[in-house]
């Protein structure tokens, strides 16, 4: 590893995805010494590894997209309803040209370890290449569905073919024409991918552990009146959205209770939503889809109905009907013919909850009945170390004795999902406690971005150089983000907003489920309260200009 020089930051940004990227502009414009380390070889983060086929956004290209500067978003074209990975990271890459973001991207850099000595006042980060740098504030924008995870199979790297995870797909990309090919996992990136690999294999084989949940997004070239009609009012709308739960605009907020409605209007109203497409509109229904079991049985019951009536075998079609979870209460994915697609002739389904996948042998999978597939490729869809792999891959303490996964070992504590008490001047974007998965992602990270950029601003101002949340506030906000969740029906499902698809992971609930707009206002008040339940402080030795 060579040595560069020693680098001093107001700011070091861990992550070069779009939470990275907009802390570098927004910090930046603050006159802030800035610089994002990325490990990747480019910019983009979760669009730039997630190249499998098929992968595309589940939130509308014209919502999932940068609000804080006009003239980008009434320039840019999104060429379909729901951009794909290729048309997002090309996004991306023009935002980071257009903003002149990439002279403070640092690629192929791993942030190893991120000490906080007390005394000096200062974060010291190491990279992997054997960097240090000094920084009075770190941006932790790692991501919270960026530690790809590859189940603990046993015999794994004798498999003769090649194997691949969704979220460190090749960048040239694979082509399956011809192969007998396995998908292990039916979360959103195998409901995604399943499609179009059956399209070029020659037999697909799916494992399934959990049956999810899918609707129709009903994709289609953007329609030239949409997009006309969005960008005239293009402020107003990204405004609107800031005042709902998910931070997405366009849907009606819904007014009543499912079984005040007649069965008969109910099946009207999921009918015209499945046929629209989409998750936030289907969700919306009725007021209390996701916290009444007797609700959302009637929204859940109609999409298992819809599969029974597209999947022509009836065994195969009751394995995909999904019966563990209520709807809504695991990510819900949106599809192009994935139910269709298990009518094709080279497609089949096999059940691995009651069949357990046994071994990887050199040939294929072998299940714990002995039963064995023949395979040539191998794709793994399952899941990454959600919320907090991403930090806890990373040595971070501090001198006075503090170390994150310690800290983090009953399940992760922040307050307001920004910050972690012991853990000064360490700001994290869309990290536990957060609403950020639970929204449109690019929302939440703005807003956080510009909280984080505003606090630091009132240090300034205040001659003050260290923040961070007392105990108390953080107890407090770890308890309300759980009993949030627990008047809901999300707990019910064992998703990774609970840690459940990683052996020996805590089940504590994570995202904040409160809604983005509770959350919004909750978050600036505090600062607007001169930052209530944090600590802000002058350091002592440390010079302030
Ligand atoms: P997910 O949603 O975590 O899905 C992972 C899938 O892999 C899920 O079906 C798992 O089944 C399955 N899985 C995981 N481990 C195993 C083993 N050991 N055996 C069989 N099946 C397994 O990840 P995605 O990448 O699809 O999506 C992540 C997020 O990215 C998504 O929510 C969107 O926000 C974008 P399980 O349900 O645990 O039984």
């Amino acid at each position: 590893a060579s040595h560069a020089a020693l680098r001093h930051l107001d700011v070091a940004i861990v992550g070069g995805g779009l939470a990275g990227l907009y802390a570098i502009h927004r910090l930046r414009g603050m006159g802030l010494k800035v610089r994002a380390y990325e490990q990747g070889s480019g910019i983009g983060g979760t669009w730039f590894w997630n190249r499998y086929p098929g992968a595309r956004c589940d939130v509308e290209s014209l919502e999932y997209s940068y609000s804080f500067d006009e003239q980008l978003q009434q320039d840019w074209k999104w060429p379909e309803r729901y951009g794909t990975q290729p048309q997002i990271l090309r996004y991306i890459n023009h935002v980071a040209d257009r903003f002149d973001l990439r002279r403070d991207v640092q690629l192929n850099t791993r942030i190893q370890s991120a000490v906080f000595d007390s005394t000096a006042n200062e974060w010291t980060l190491t990279t992997r290449e054997g960097e240090t740098i000094k920084a009075r504030y770190v941006v932790m924008a790692a991501g919270n569905l960026s530690t790809p995870r590859v189940p603990d199979f046993k015999g794994i790297h004798d498999f003769k073919g090649k194997w691949y995870h969704t979220g460190l797909w090749p960048q040239e990309g694979v082509d399956f024409s011809g192969l007998r090919v396995g998908v292990i996992g039916t979360g959103s990136s195998g409901v995604q991918m399943i499609p179009i690999i059956a399209q070029q294999a020659r037999q697909l084989t799916v494992f399934q552990r959990t049956a999810n949940f899918s609707l129709p997004a009903r994709n289609t070239p953007m329609p030239e009146e949409k997009e006309r009609r969005h960008k005239a009012e293009y402020a107003q709308r990204r405004a609107a959205a800031m005042e709902t739960p998910f931070a997405i605009g366009g849907h009606p907020k819904p007014t009543r209770k499912t079984l005040e409605v007649p069965a008969e209007e109910r099946a009207r109203t999921y009918e015209a939503k499945w046929q629209e497409g989409g998750s936030i509109s289907y969700l919306y229904s009725y007021t209390d889809l996701l916290v009444s079991k007797e609700a959302n049985d009637t929204a859940s019951e109609f999409v298992r109905d819809k599969i029974r009536s597209i999947v022509k075998d009836p065994r195969t079609a009751e394995l995909l009907a999904p019966k563990d979870h209520p709807i809504g209460t695991k990510r819900l994915c949106l599809d192009t013919n994935y139910y269709e697609t298990y009518n094709r002739p080279n497609v089949s389904l096999v059940d691995v909850r009651s069949d357990p996948i046994q071994e990887i042998t050199p040939k294929g999978v072998r299940l714990a009945s002995g039963a064995e597939y023949e395979l040539d490729a191998l794709c793994f869809a399952t899941g990454f170390d959600a919320m907090t792999g991403a930090l806890n891959e990373i040595d971070i303490r501090t001198t006075d004795g503090a170390v994150l996964r310690q800290h983090w070992e009953g399940g992760p504590l922040t307050y307001l999902g920004l910050m972690v008490a012991g853990f000064p001047n360490m700001f994290i974007v869309t990290g536990p406690g957060s609403p950020g998965v639970k929204t449109q992602m690019i929302a939440s990270i703005e807003q956080h971005v510009d909280w984080i950029a505003n606090a630091i601003r009132y240090l300034g101002e205040h001659r003050l150089d260290r923040i961070e949340p007392t105990a108390q506030a953080e107890q407090d906000w770890v308890a309300h983000v759980n009993a949030v969740a627990d008047s809901t029906l999300y707990p019910l499902a064992n998703s990774w907003y609970v840690g459940a698809n990683i052996p020996g992971k805590p089940r504590v609930f994570m995202p904040y489920v409160g809604g983005f707009d509770r959350y919004k206002k909750h978050s600036e008040a505090i600062a607007v309260r001169g930052y209530e339940g944090f600590t802000l402080s002058r350091h002592e030795t440390a010079a302030v200009a």
